[in-house]
């Protein structure tokens, strides 16, 4: 091995007999190494990491007796000349390393030496499609590793053991643990040893696979079938840090509107004006507080895009005008699907400038969607999202605030579209095979910067297939679910890795998208719901309807008070996502992110946290009324009862169906609001502050809630101080937006 580093670069270059390896330092906790391919002089331009992330880092490489030492003041990475490469905490502590990467070898199993062999232990079977890989690489776990990240994958939070393949996937069966893939791909993990953690982002949108120590639980695999061996290593001593570099790298969710934290109500449809005025009525006369209604496809005249049905929706402009009055907002659905129609004038357009993705030959490339017939927008040209983003107009004119983005996997009735379709990286023609999983990205971008030129207001875009990095232009949600006990409990592990994995605006269908709900199940799903980020009831066409008083008035009270409860909270919900500007840290966190050397909350997967401060323990299983609740050191205050529980180990907590166990910190300030219809930016609003026994420093932040004023300081900051005798100090930190009219402090005692 030659290597070439000249001082003062971050970048290292090794060359092998057959290969070159490119070490980049990006900051002394974060290193890419790519494997060049043979011709290629620099990495491949990434979908994921927008602008320049290097930041000026002193780093010093290292002669050894076997190879280079790369130090920065936060890691050490061991490049050896048989090719392996090794990396190691700040101090010489092993993380992982190498077992050989094989990108063009195809198998790895071969090469490894005596020593490797001996670190790994014997040899499992390879995955089946390993010969075909371009990519690949193995590396070494120990024994107490934890993994999480991996964005919506199915099964339980710690995804040790468990195998997952990148490729955005519509299956519309019920979505089981076993499942390989959903709708996204996010090739990000980390790995959370005894001491120490690290994170890898294998920047690749190929399809990849990760198969975490079931092959053999001494080291786990990637592989993809495409592109190049390009990742990210990043190190720190906790998950948080983790998280913290990898959405620094690949961006974080920029502050939504206050009001899309409010309650959604969704159907697959409300079929006309009738219908959605109907509601919007019975949202009043039932006292729940909500926000905004979603339009599903049966809006659009033939399920065209951008179009509306005249006979169902005559008035749109009156109908959006008059729920905006009731304080009601209007999000449509739009497909990527364009109905193959001359004459219409978003097809015509597209054709005559090349806009759709074609077969090869010139042709256009036709598959069956909702309209039918439909051709699919190259969404990776920087002028076809352009053109997109311009094509919201009809919908923004009409009164709308959010655009929900589906079936951009991309889904397709006729058979998956063949790996040959002809998509574009910007200017460079490339296939369906590469494109494929970052089509919902770029089509989620393309929607995000045709908003934000369209009006001043934060845009607001859900979108359902998403590669890393989406969170910077739309929340998402996690699809099909179903009305099942085993989909409610596994919202809980899949929005805490979503959330770890740079998601942190994100939600489930509450009651479930397809099957037939019940008064519990749905009762106990707006109990995870409303602690969620997203919070919408949405269900598929021809299921139980699933509005909240269709099922008594039992269910009704419950349903309402925790609709209620969301609204309360919706200032804390704010800050948390202030926190996320600056940490990346998500808004629900699994336990183990909060408390990551506590063993016991390794595999917690029926509780969470809201931030640091609240915890909760819902009951996820029908008939149960009594919930066994992990408590971690410290000491608690139930949110009911006020009742003070030292924690460090596990409670039996109280829980009929209208209780979802609540624990607060001790030393907590939990921000409120009064209760309210829905939001009202324009109020001036009062704030309580609930001050809960025990010491702490907490940072409440305001602004408008809809444009970018405070990007230009138009905001308040406040640091409050809690001394822990019931008293509270209140200090603004940034003052630059109109200041509340009340504050009230409530002291827990
Ligand atoms: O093929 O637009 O996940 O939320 O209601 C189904 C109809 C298409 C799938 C979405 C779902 C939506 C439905 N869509």
């Amino acid at each position: 091995m030659i290597y070439h580093f000249e001082e003062g670069s971050q970048e290292c270059r090794i060359e092998f007999r057959d290969r070159t390896i490119l070490l980049t330092v990006i900051n002394e906790a974060v290193c890419r190494v790519t494997a060049l391919n043979r011709g290629e002089q620099k990495p491949q331009r990434s979908a994921a990491i927008e602008g320049d992330k290097q930041k000026q880092t002193a780093i010093r490489i290292q002669k050894e007796e076997t190879g280079i030492r790369l130090f920065t003041d936060k890691i050490q990475i061991a490049v050896e000349e048989d090719g392996r490469i090794g990396f190691f905490e700040r101090e010489g502590r092993f993380l992982t390393g190498y077992l050989s990467e094989g990108e063009e070898s195809g198998s790895c199993g071969e090469e490894l030496t005596e020593q490797q062999k001996a670190f790994i232990g014997r040899e499992g079977h390879e995955t089946a499609d390993v010969a075909e890989n371009a990519v690949s690489v193995k590396m070494t776990l120990d024994e107490a590793d934890c993994i999480y990240g991996l964005g919506d994958k199915t099964g339980v939070l710690n995804k040790r053991e468990y195998e997952y393949e990148m490729w955005n996937t519509d299956n519309p069966a019920p979505h089981e643990d076993n499942f390989k893939a959903l709708y996204k791909s996010v090739p990000f993990m980390m790995v959370l040893k005894e001491q120490g953690a690290y994170g890898l982002f294998f920047d690749n949108t190929e399809k990849s696979v990760f198969n975490l120590g079931k092959e053999n639980t001494k080291y786990f695999t990637y592989h993809a079938v495409g592109g190049s061996l390009d990742y990210y290593f990043m190190t720190g001593d906790d998950l948080a840090d983790i998280i913290g570099e990898y959405t620094g790298l690949t961006g974080r969710v920029p502050m939504p509107m206050l009001w899309t934290l409010g309650y959604h109500q969704s159907r697959w449809s409300y079929m006309n004006e009738g219908e959605v005025r109907e509601l919007a009525e019975n949202m009043k006369k039932y006292e729940i507080p909500c926000d905004c209604i979603h339009l599903d496809i049966d809006y659009m005249e033939q399920y065209k895009v951008f179009t509306w049905n005249r006979d169902s929706f005559s008035e749109p402009e009156r109908m959006i005008e008059d729920l905006g009055r009731q304080g009601m907002k209007i999000v449509t659905i739009v497909d990527p699907g364009v109905k193959k129609e001359e004459g219409y004038s978003v097809f015509d357009e597209g054709v005559e400038k090349k806009y759709f993705a074609t077969d090869g030959q010139g042709n256009l490339y036709v598959n069956e969607v909702w309209p039918g017939d439909a051709v699919y927008p190259d969404f990776g040209r920087i002028e076809v999202r352009e053109w997109w983003g311009r094509q919201h107009k009809a919908l923004l004119e009409k009164g709308v605030s959010g655009i929900w983005n589906d079936m951009n996997e991309p889904a397709s009735f006729n058979g998956p579209l063949p790996d040959d379709v002809v998509f574009y990286d910007e200017e460079t023609p490339s296939c369906h095979k590469t494109m494929h999983n970052v089509y919902g990205h770029y089509m989620s971008k393309a929607t995000y910067e045709g908003l934000q030129k369209l009006d001043d207001r934060r845009p607001f875009v859900i979108t359902r297939a998403c590669y890393s990095g989406t969170q910077k232009y739309a929340v998402v949600w996690t699809g099909d679910n179903n009305s099942l006990w085993t989909h409610l409990r596994m919202a809980i592990p899949q929005l805490c890795n979503l959330g770890m994995s740079g998601f942190a605006f994100a939600g489930t269908d509450v009651g479930g998208f397809g099957s037939d709900v019940t008064s519990e199940l749905l009762v106990r799903w707006y109990q995870v719901g409303c602690f969620s980020t997203l919070f919408r009831n949405h269900s598929a066409m021809g299921t139980r309807r699933q509005e909240p008083w269709l099922f008594g008035d039992e269910s009704l009270r419950i349903i309402r008070k925790y609709i209620r409860l969301r609204y309360e909270l919706l200032p804390y919900f704010y800050d948390l996502f202030y926190e996320h500007q600056k940490t990346g840290l998500p808004v629900m966190r699994p336990l183990v992110l909060e408390y990551s050397r506590d063993k016991n909350t390794h595999n917690l997967n029926d509780e969470f946290m809201v931030g640091s401060n609240l915890l909760v323990s819902p009951v996820v299983e029908q008939g149960q009324v009594k919930k066994l609740v992990y408590l971690p050191e410290g000491t608690w205050y139930d949110y009911w009862t006020k009742e003070r529980i030292e924690g460090g180990g596990w409670i039996v907590a109280d829980a009929p169906l209208d209780i979802c166990p609540l624990y607060v910190k001790a030393g907590a300030v939990l921000p409120k609001y009064p209760v309210r219809s829905h939001i009202d930016e324009s109020k001036d609003e009062k704030l309580i502050l609930e001050v809960y026994p025990g010491e702490g420093t907490y940072y409440h932040y305001q602004d408008n809630g809809t444009d970018f004023a405070y990007e230009k300081g138009e905001y308040n900051l406040y640091r409050i101080v809690n001394s822990g005798n019931g008293d509270v100090k209140m200090e603004t930190e940034h003052q630059g937006y109109r200041e509340y009219g009340e504050i009230e402090i409530i002291s827990v005692k």
